[in-house]
């Protein structure tokens, strides 16, 4: 049985209506008593679990040269981008957050047991960051974004409380014309009552309506707590998806390679406190 949102759509599919909207899973699926045996279920991804922290890069120069998949988190300066890649990765300090926006001030990757890159990407909009530093890093992160060969796809953290920023839309816009897909981490959900997850992903819904009034049926929305580990299920399937079958990793373990709070450039300089 596929999640609700995604039934919902394929329903509307049917009878000719929106059939450019994003796909929107709001909660996770109960299961079912029609659910096979969780002997037979087929084995859940982890496509982060066992991730190891390769390189910083504060600019273009940095970055290995594009070659593997790439799958970059981006958001808002304290959207959460460190705190999901941590949650998925089922590790407590993989990337480093923080309660003070703007800590990650370089685009730190890490490799998957397949060799497949994720980005954590340094968060934008933060306002009490010296314009010109700010001007550096947002040039560098949107041409990282737009011109980034190796990049499959786009996990995007948003606030579910507050929704698409203006930024936000500006990465979107500059992405998804390309066609390639984003996951769209409505996150902090652990901070909102049923109902008032249901009214934000419903008001993220209406701002990608507007935003991309011919469709963006590649955005797929997703509630997500770091805390809670709602959506991270929904999260790892989707990620997976994106990557080619070597790059999921199926086991739960944890390793070493933290990423390192102080260092050169190469060893996750400017991510720590
Ligand atoms: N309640 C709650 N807090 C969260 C969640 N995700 C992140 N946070 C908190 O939000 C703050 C920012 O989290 P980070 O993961 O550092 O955010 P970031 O987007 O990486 O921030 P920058 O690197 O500064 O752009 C931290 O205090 C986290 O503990 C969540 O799902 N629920
Ligand atoms: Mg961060």
């Amino acid at each position: 049985m596929p999640p609700r949102g995604a039934h919902k759509c394929a329903a509307q599919r049917r009878d000719g209506r929106a059939v450019n909207k994003p796909v929107i899973v709001t909660e996770s699926r109960r299961p079912s008593k029609d659910d096979v045996s969780p002997r037979a279920r087929p084995h859940k991804p982890h496509p982060l679990v066992g991730a190891q922290f390769v390189i910083g890069a504060a600019k273009a120069s940095q970055l290995p040269p594009p070659g593997v998949p790439e799958i970059a988190f981006a958001g808002r300066s304290n959207a959460g981008k460190s705190s999901a890649i941590n949650a998925l990765a089922n590790r407590t300090r993989l990337a480093y957050a923080s309660r003070t926006p703007g800590r990650t001030q370089q685009i730190n990757l890490f490799a998957l047991r397949s060799g497949a890159l994720v980005a954590d990407l340094p968060g934008y909009g933060y306002a009490a960051v010296a314009r010109s530093v700010k001007r550096g890093w947002q040039e560098f992160l949107w041409q990282y974004v737009s011109t980034r060969s190796s990049l499959v796809a786009l996990v995007m953290l948003i606030d579910a409380r507050h929704g698409l920023k203006e930024l936000d839309l500006e990465v979107l816009a500059q992405f998804v014309p390309s066609g390639r897909p984003v996951l769209l981490l409505a996150t902090k959900a652990d901070k909102l009552t049923t109902t008032g997850r249901r009214a934000a992903v419903a008001s993220v819904a209406t701002q990608l309506d507007d935003a991309f009034p011919f469709g963006a049926p590649q955005i797929t929305i997703q509630l997500f707590s770091a805390v809670t580990r709602l959506g991270v299920p929904e999260a790892e399937s989707t990620i997976a998806s994106w990557l080619p079958e070597a790059a999921i990793g199926a086991s739960w373990q944890n390793t070493d390679g933290e990423q390192a709070k102080k260092g050169p450039a190469t060893r996750g300089s400017g991510a720590g406190p």
